[in-house]
Order: C-alpha cells, then structure tokens, then sequence
C-alpha cells in the first residue's frame, strides 16, 4: 500500500517537474542572434564562435546561437548594433566600443588618443574599476555585459608614403569610424578623415576613395588590405578598442539563473581565448606581405600626442572627467 502511494507520488513530482521544465523550455528561443563586424577569420569573430560553442556544449543544446557577421541584422550599418540589442533585433553580441559609442559616450574613453600604448595599460582599465563601471553604465543602458575581449591597437596604414611625423599625413584621405572623435583626431593630425562603415572600407581603399585607414593589423591580416593599395603601416599604439561581450535584457531574463551563469562563464573562457588570438605578433608577418612598416621612437610619438591633446582634453569633458582620471590613474599604476 505504501508501495503504491509513494509510486504514485513519484510519478505526479516527475510529471510536474517535466511539466515546468518544458514551461521554461517555451521561454527558449530556437536559435538566439550573436551580431559580430568581422567573421571567425579574425580573431573577433573567432572569439564569437568560441563563446557560441561552450554556451552550445554546456547547455547541452539548450542555447543554441547562430552568428551574424558583418553586422549583417543592422545591414552593415555598425553604430547602430548597440541600438538594436536593446530593441531585441540583436540577442547578443561581441561588439566594439568605437561601435558603440554613439549611443554610451562613455565608451570613447578608449578612442582617447594615447592614453594607453600598453596592453598593461589596457588591462588595468578593462579589468579593474574603470571596467566595472563601465559595465553598470552599460548596464543601465539595457544590456547585460559579461567579459571584455579585444579588436586590439589600431595602426594607420595608406597608399602613399610611410608616416613617422605628422607632416606626413597632411591633405592624406583616412577612413575613419563611426565616433566624431576620430575626425577630430585626424583633422588635429592634418588629414583629411572621412566617416565610412566598415562594410565599405576595401571598396573604399582600392579605388582610391580613400588612401588609408586605422585598425589592428589583425584585421589588417585578415582582411588583406595589402590587396587594397595599403602599401605603409606605422606602428603607433594610439588607441586600444576593447570588445564587450554581451547579452540582450530580455533574453538573459528569460533563462534560468543556471544557464544565465554557464552563459557568463563561457563568455569569460571565450574572451580569455580571444585576447591571445588578439595579441598575437603579426609584424612580421605585414612586413612579409611587402607592406613597409615603421615604429616611431618616443620623440616622433610626442608630436603625435602633441597635437591631438586638445581633442583628448574636449573629449574627456564629453566623457566624464571623474572617469577619465580614473582611468589615468588604472594606467599610470600599471607601468
Ligand atoms: O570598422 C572598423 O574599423 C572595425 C572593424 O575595427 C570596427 O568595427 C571598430
């Protein structure tokens, strides 16, 4: 007798227990939409694919996520990616804060030129207060931010001659990103900056709409711009664009608090995964494809900061000047 009425209320447990596990199970989508600017070429994509992977792995299929380069669900248009992951037409994302800048301003904190030339330097920000508070600015904002990666330090690179003073960019045409500030930065510089997508940079560059542009050589890589008329590359670490990764509001509180932890988990291990396919070597790789590469010393560095300070000064009333100092400090501590 016993028996029984302990079988039967196993049996009515198990039933409820399916019964709620298929409730949430509804709440799932079939497939979430992971927005990236670059493919798994490169290590920003690569790193997408590595944090789509272990969320697949762990939830053991539960999360299932489909990647969009190309920021191809904004038609290509990045500075509107953070806009449409708080509308929920993007569910996450593995995205820049140049990108994103528009909309958080407090994320052209990096764009800063020159306020950090050092992956040290770049750490003891992402990974320490200024990290933190930036995460709950983003937070307020919509989104839920999980892990910092990295596209990495952005060089010059044109068709003309090789830069090492500022008189060398003079009258030059730069395709620049989404943020005034880079105008700004080349304007300070004596080129002539133009704002462009990324989508349309190569077409860009080689007809000559354009003589140059400034990004990681990473993407420079792998996205053969020694093809394009980029004939120059100097080396001038003038600014680091941190990569967030990051989820939709909705969709992190539609999973349950241990999926949402395995999520947070596997963007960590991913991100951790992407900065070391981020800071790989590639000098001498640009230099084996032909391409002229210089290295300023620290006189020829000066002149740069010299004359975008102003634009460093203006910008950080813009961002916050509490923010600035206290990321000042992050980086004069890790030298
Ligand atoms: O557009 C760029 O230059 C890129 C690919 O680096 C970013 O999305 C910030």
């Amino acid at each position: 007798m016993w028996n029984i009425t302990h079988a039967v209320k196993l049996t009515l447990v198990a039933g409820a227990l399916a019964i709620s596990t298929l409730a949430s199970a509804q709440n799932y989508k079939d497939e979430y939409k992971m927005s990236l600017v670059v493919g798994t070429a490169f290590p920003w994509g690569k790193g997408g694919e590595i944090w789509a992977d272990l969320v697949r792995e762990r939830t053991k299929g539960r999360i299932n996520i489909k990647l969009y380069p190309g920021v191809s669900l904004v038609q290509g248009d990045q500075t509107r990616e953070f806009s449409a992951l708080r509308q929920g037409v993007i569910d996450m994302a593995v995205g820049s804060t140049i990108n994103w800048s528009p909309q958080v301003k407090e994320l052209n904190l990096f764009s800063l030129p020159f306020l950090t030339t050092s992956f040290a330097g770049t750490d003891a920000m992402t990974q320490g207060e200024v990290g933190k508070k930036l995460f709950e600015i983003i937070q307020k904002r919509g989104a839920i931010p999980l892990a910092w990666g990295e596209n990495g330090f952005r060089q010059v690179s044109n068709s003309k001659r090789a830069v090492t003073t500022p008189a060398d960019l003079k009258g030059m045409k730069f395709r620049v990103v989404g943020s005034p500030l880079f105008i700004e930065t080349f304007t300070a510089l004596g080129a002539n900056p133009t704002q462009m997508s990324w989508a349309d940079t190569t077409a860009g560059l080689a007809s000559g709409a354009v003589d140059g542009q400034e990004n990681p050589l990473s993407i420079f890589v792998a996205a053969k711009l020694q093809n394009v008329n980029q004939k120059f590359v100097t080396l001038w670490n003038y600014m680091n664009d941190p990569l967030i990764f990051v989820v939709n509001k909705d969709v992190w509180s539609s999973w349950t608090p241990a999926d949402r932890e395995i999520v947070r988990q596997a963007a960590v291990d991913a991100a951790k995964q992407q900065i070391e396919l981020a800071r790989k070597p590639l000098k001498q790789t640009v230099i084996d494809l032909g391409v002229g590469v210089s290295e300023l010393t620290s006189a020829q560095t000066a002149e740069f900061v010299k004359l975008t300070r102003p634009v460093y000064n203006k910008w950080s009333k813009e961002i916050g000047s509490d923010l600035v100092k206290m990321a000042e400090k992050a980086v004069s501590s890790a030298k």
